[in-house]
C-alpha cells in the first residue's frame, strides 16, 4: 500500500473537480498524501537539501554525538540490557520561525537566505491547501485561515497579534547502531493544522498507521507530503482525522526531514465549524459537535505533556474552566 500522490497542478483547469475529489478522499481516508507539481521549484528544493545537510554536518553533528539518545543507547549497550529506550528520540532537531530568526544557524553559508525563501513559498502552498480543504468541507473560502488567525483574515503584514504560526522543524535521524532499541521519533499525531513535509528522497523511515498497520511514506523525489493535525480534526468535526505516525531509527543513512507546520495562533479559539454541526430541525437548532471549544495555546500546554499518549483525552483537557 502506498500513500496517494496528487498532481497539484491539476487543481486549476479541466481536471479541477477530479483533483478536488481525490484530495477529499486523501483527507478523509488517509490523513497523509504527497503533492507533486506543487509550484515549489526543483532548483529551490535542491538548495534546501544542500544547506540543511551542510548545516547538520558543520553545526549539529558534533553535538549529536554527545546527545542524550546517544548516551542512553551507549549505556544500554554497555550493560547488555534488553530494554528499549522509550523516553527519547534518535533525532537531531531545531525549529525555525519568524520570531526566532536571530537564533537560526548562521555558520552555514546561504542557510538563512535559502530557508527564508523556502518558508515563504511553503506558507503560500499551506494556505492554498487549506483553501482546498475549505472547499471540500463545504466551508467558505478562507475559513480555516481565518480560524487560525483568531478570526481575522491573514493580512500578511503581521499587524494581527493573533496571527497564525508558521514553523519549520529541521530534523536529521542519523544512522543508529541498534535501531531496535530506540525510536527515530515515537508515534504521535501532530498538534496543529496542516503539516508540509519535505522528506529525504532516499532514506525512508516515516510510517503512518493505516487500518491497524504501519505503512511507509515512500520517498518520492520533489514531493511535499501533506498531513493534517489535531486542529483540522476539530474544525472538521472529525471528518479529517489526524493520523498516527512515527519515524524508525535505521542502521544506514542519515534521514533529512524538513517539516513545516501551519498552525493556529496560540490565542485562536478552535471549535468544530458551525456550518458542519448546526442543523435546524423543526425550527430547533441541533448541534452535533463531537469536540469541545478551546484556546489553541491551552491545547498546546496539554500536548507538550501528552504528545505520545492517546489523543482523544487531550481535547477535553484543553478546555479551561472560565
Ligand atoms: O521527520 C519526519 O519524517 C516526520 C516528523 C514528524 O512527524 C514531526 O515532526 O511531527
Ligand atoms: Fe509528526
Amino acid at each position: 500500500m502506498a500513500i496517494p500522490v496528487i498532481d497539484f497542478s491539476k487543481i486549476e483547469g479541466d481536471d479541477r473537480a477530479k483533483t478536488l475529489a481525490q484530495i477529499a478522499v486523501c483527507c478523509e481516508e488517509w490523513g497523509f498524501f504527497q503533492l507533486i507539481n506543487h509550484g515549489i521549484s526543483e532548483e529551490l528544493l535542491e538548495r534546501v537539501k544542500k544547506v540543511a545537510s551542510e548545516c547538520y554536518k558543520h553545526e549539529r553533528e558534533p553535538s549529536f554525538k554527545n546527545s542524550k539518545p546517544v548516551k542512553m543507547l551507549d549505556e544500554i549497550l554497555a550493560t547488555k540490557s534488553d530494554e528499549k529506550i522509550e523516553n527519547v528520540d534518535w533525532e537531531d532537531v531545531f525549529l525555525l520561525s519568524d520570531e526566532n530568526h536571530d537564533e537560526w544557524p548562521s555558520k552555514t553559508p546561504l542557510f538563512k537566505e535559502t530557508m527564508k525563501e523556502y518558508r515563504d513559498e511553503l506558507k503560500k502552498l499551506a494556505i492554498k491547501v487549506t483553501e482546498v480543504m475549505d472547499l471540500n468541507l463545504g466551508l467558505p473560502k478562507g475559513y480555516i485561515n481565518k480560524a487560525f488567525n483568531g478570526g481575522e483574515l491573514d493580512d500578511d503584514n503581521n499587524n494581527n497579534k493573533n496571527a497564525a504560526f508558521f514553523g519549520t522543524k529541521v530534523s536529521h535521524y542519523p544512522p543508529c547502531p541498534s535501531p531496535e532499541k530506540v525510536n527515530g521519533l515515537r508515534a504521535h499525531t501532530d498538534a496543529g493544522g496542516v503539516i508540509l513535509l519535505y522528506q529525504d528522497d532516499e532514506v525512508n523511515g516515516l510510517q503512518i498507521l493505516k487500518d491497524g498497520e504501519w505503512i511507509d511514506v515512500q520517498p518520492h523525489k520533489n514531493a511535499i507530503v501533506i498531513n493534517t493535525g489535531d486542529q483540522i480534526e476539530v474544525l472538521s468535526n472529525g471528518r479529517y482525522k489526524s493520523v498516527w505516525h512515527r519515524v524508525l531509527a535505521l542502521p544506514g543513512g542519515n534521514r533529512r526531514s524538513i517539516a513545516s507546520f501551519y498552525n493556529p495562533s496560540l490565542n485562536a479559539t478552535i471549535e468544530p465549524a458551525r456550518e458542519l454541526v448546526v442543523e435546524k430541525v423543526e425550527k430547533e437548532e441541533v448541534n452535533s459537535a463531537k469536540y469541545p471549544k478551546f484556546v489553541f495555546g491551552d491545547y498546546m500546554s496539554v500536548y507538550a505533556e501528552q504528545k505520545f499518549l492517546a489523543k482523544e483525552p487531550r481535547f477535553q483537557k484543553a478546555v479551561k474552566a472560565v
